[in-house]
């Protein structure tokens, strides 16, 4: 029968508790993003969640997380609820609901969209999309709760 050394054994059960420290500290930097949406409660079909994380990706396609939901799926209530985990740090949402379920957010020639939409902070559309600025917040360990309303142009 083979002896492990005193030595190999030490050196193992080191390695395992640096893995499973490793394992834990990677838990505790995912943040979680509870997401609830006002003015859908009357509504079907699909919403449309962008979550991005610099302001040079904001609006454009390189999302961090990009969502469908069903509205009669995620509606409680009043609210569409939907729960996002993220890596913590600084992010901005863009939402809208795809009223005529083209995958797409419709606009008209100026750029204006022609669909419900929303933004974190309930940031506006003043004359343009608002800026990443406007709609950033930071996910930190503490959950946190994102309320936005959906609005028409
Ligand atoms: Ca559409």
């Amino acid at each position: 029968m083979r002896v492990f050394s005193q030595r190999a054994v030490l050196t193992l059960s080191l390695l395992i508790s640096i893995l499973a420290w490793q394992a834990a500290s990677a838990d505790e930097l995912t943040g979680i993003l509870m997401v609830e949406i006002a003015g859908l409660k009357d509504e079907t079909g699909n919403l449309y969640i962008s979550v991005y994380d610099s302001d040079s990706a904001w609006r454009s396609e390189e999302t961090v997380i990009g969502k469908r939901i069903s509205i009669a799926d995620a509606l409680d209530g009043e609210l569409v609820r939907t729960e996002l985990q993220l890596p913590l740090g600084d992010y901005a949402l863009a939402v809208f609901f795809d009223v005529d379920d083209n995958g797409e957010l419709d606009s008209n020639f100026m750029g204006k969209p022609q669909e419900p939409v929303a933004w974190s902070n309930n940031a506006v559309w003043n004359f343009g999309p608002p800026s990443y600025e406007e709609a950033v917040f930071t996910l930190s360990a503490e959950p946190i709760i994102l309320r936005i309303s959906m609005r028409t142009l």
